[in-house]
């Protein structure tokens, strides 16, 4: 478990970008994929993060410090139907100035939903990923939900439609399916300089 995790701050603008020397571990997947859940499972606490929440409160990069060690970035989920052209363009906008200026970013985890062949946004996700050039993990999340016996079969699923070269990981929030996986793994990449 990751302790004293807190949230700290939302940020709408890159002016606001907090100037921080703290590294930095980022979530990105679409809205409703469990990024949020993802933050409780690792902290152990339902209230860590907002579940659920209206894509209109998940339109910022929320910043959560874990211990004044680190911080956990959960970005805007992508995907919402709902939303217009100029709104998205100013999400990706900030997204990219964050990711393109910041040298404390260790590591991105990419949540998909196992259940689901990757969507379009899914696969133009991975290969920004890819030219970023940012080490990252793919977390197949919501395991829970489909028998343990197919989800190799679903791995490979996901793995052929995004042409992934990584291991892919199963995970559930709910179930705590490699959560401490998870978390060594962070353990590891916060260790390492
Ligand atoms: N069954 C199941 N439901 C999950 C899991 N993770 C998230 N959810 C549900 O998926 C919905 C969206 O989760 P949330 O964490 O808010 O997603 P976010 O938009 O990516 O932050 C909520 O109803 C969660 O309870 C999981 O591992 N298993
Ligand atoms: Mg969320």
């Amino acid at each position: 478990m990751l302790k004293n995790i807190k949230f700290e701050i939302s940020v709408f603008k890159k002016e606001k970008l907090p100037n921080t020397p703290l590294k930095q571990i980022v979530l990105v997947g679409k809205s409703n994929v469990g990024k949020s859940s993802f933050i409780n499972a690792l902290a152990n606490n339902k209230n860590i993060a907002k579940v659920g929440q209206t894509p209109g409160k998940t339109k910022c990069l929320n910043y959560y410090n874990v211990n004044n060690e680190f911080y956990i970035v959960d970005l805007p989920g992508y995907g919402y139907s709902t939303m217009s052209f100029k709104e998205k363009e100013s999400i990706s906008n900030l997204v990219n100035y964050y990711i393109e200026n910041n040298k404390n970013i260790c590591h991105i985890f990419f949540l998909v939903d196992i259940r689901h062949n990757p969507t379009k946004d899914d696969v133009l996700m991975y290969n920004w990923l890819l030219n970023k050039g940012i080490n990252f993990s793919i977390v197949a999340n919501k395991a829970d939900k489909i028998a343990k016996t197919k989800i190799d079969d679903y791995l490979i699923k996901i793995t052929k439609t995004l042409f992934a070269k990584e291991e892919i990981i199963a995970f559930s929030s709910q179930s705590k399916l490699n959560v401490e996986l998870i978390e060594n793994k962070i353990k590891q990449i916060i260790e390492s300089d």
